[in-house]
């Protein structure tokens, strides 16, 4: 019996949707809390293979999802290229900052990123050993554009302006920092899968704010060589693009990078992605993640309205975007008995 999410994937519509959700494994549940505990902070959780498959499969668990994903973070990438990377507790991530074509000189070959890299592999290995054989292991990394929106200001922004301000003043130096992360990023997902992973996810979060030629630019075309090359490597590789908040830019994206599914934000409807992107591909996502702090009978009637505006296709259940620390784990069940009950 193939596993439901590739079912799916291979563009099969189901009865029943598989299940799994964005920051599945996080701070919202306290066995994550203890686990990160344990380890002492997050990187060292993220770089332990050992607690970081223990929090991947915390809640497989809990909640029986059709899929598990790797327990990392995007920003492993760019340490493994020589940025520092520090977290501020309470705040979120910090690195060195990249703003100018000499500090891009001194990061280091796509080549070396394995030396860091490897104990994610570890935690890829160790999880498809212990997976239920029902479940689907998904690797990701970031995208090339989200990841430099990072590097590029140290830290995450709400408009993105230090790499917009970065692309305006060298665009040749900003296109081969997109280059250096689009190399990179095949050699990291490409090692993922040999470690085990049967899925990969790329991340572009902060797609939404690159407009006209820049999404094709960066948005488009990076995602589009990573598919690709990736494909070559590894025939039949199913593959799950997140150009968040692209808009009216989710329509042909899949067709324009070879990506199996799309997954929607909650700021375009499910009835609109329904029409205008699943008939090229797969869908995952939509729900709002607020819903699972607020829970009651919006989750209910919101969640059912979802899995009905994509029961005419292939479509995988999920949330719009990462579920949040401060969410009623009960209200995951609840939300799993309205797409399967
Ligand atoms: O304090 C903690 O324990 C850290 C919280 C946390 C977690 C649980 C961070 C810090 N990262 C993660 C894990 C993570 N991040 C996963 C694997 C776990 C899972 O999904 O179950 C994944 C896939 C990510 C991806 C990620 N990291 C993205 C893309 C998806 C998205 O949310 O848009 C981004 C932008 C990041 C960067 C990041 N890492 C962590 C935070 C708080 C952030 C956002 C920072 C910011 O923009 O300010």
């Amino acid at each position: 019996m193939t596993k439901t999410i590739l079912r799916a994937l291979a563009r099969e519509t189901l009865p029943v949707p598989p299940i799994w959700m964005m920051r599945q494994a996080g701070r919202y549940l306290p066995e994550y809390r203890e686990t990160r505990a344990k380890a002492g902070d997050f990187l060292s959780l993220c770089y332990n293979p050992e607690l970081a498959a223990e929090v991947t499969l915390q809640p497989i668990r809990r909640y029986g999802f059709d899929a598990a994903i790797l327990f990392a973070d995007i920003l492993l990438l760019p340490q493994a290229l020589g940025c520092d990377l520090w977290f501020e507790t309470g705040e979120g991530p910090r690195l060195s900052t990249i703003t100018t074509a000499e500090g891009l000189a001194g990061l280091k070959p796509k080549e070396a990123i394995h030396e860091t890299l490897a104990p994610i592999y570890e935690t890829v290995g160790i999880l498809s050993r212990e997976l239920p054989k029902d479940v689907t292991l998904i690797g990701f990394a970031g995208a090339p554009w989200t990841v430099a929106t990072y590097m590029i200001a140290g830290r995450g922004t709400p408009d993105q302006g230090p790499a917009h301000a970065f692309k305006a003043a060298d665009r040749a130096a900003f296109a081969a920092l997109i280059d250096l992360l689009t190399d990179a990023t095949i050699d990291y997902l490409s090692a993922q899968v040999e470690a085990g992973a049967e899925v990969v996810k790329l991340f572009d979060s902060w797609a939404g704010s690159l407009k006209g030629q820049d999404f094709d630019d960066f948005a488009l075309t990076p995602a589009k060589r990573i598919i690709s090359e990736l494909k070559a490597r590894h025939a039949g590789l199913p593959v799950i693009a997140f150009p968040r908040e692209a808009g009216e830019r989710y329509v042909g994206f899949a067709n324009a990078t070879g990506a199996d599914c799309v997954a929607i934000d909650n700021s375009v409807s499910a009835e609109w992605a329904a029409e205008n992107v699943q008939k090229d591909s797969c869908v995952q996502g939509n729900l709002n993640p607020a819903l699972l702090v607020t829970g009651g009978e919006a989750l209910f009637s919101e969640t059912r309205r979802i899995a009905r505006a994509f029961s005419g296709g292939p479509h995988i259940f999920n949330l719009g975007h990462g579920i949040t620390p401060d969410a009623d784990p009960d209200n995951v069940h609840r939300m799993i008995e309205a797409v399967r009950g």
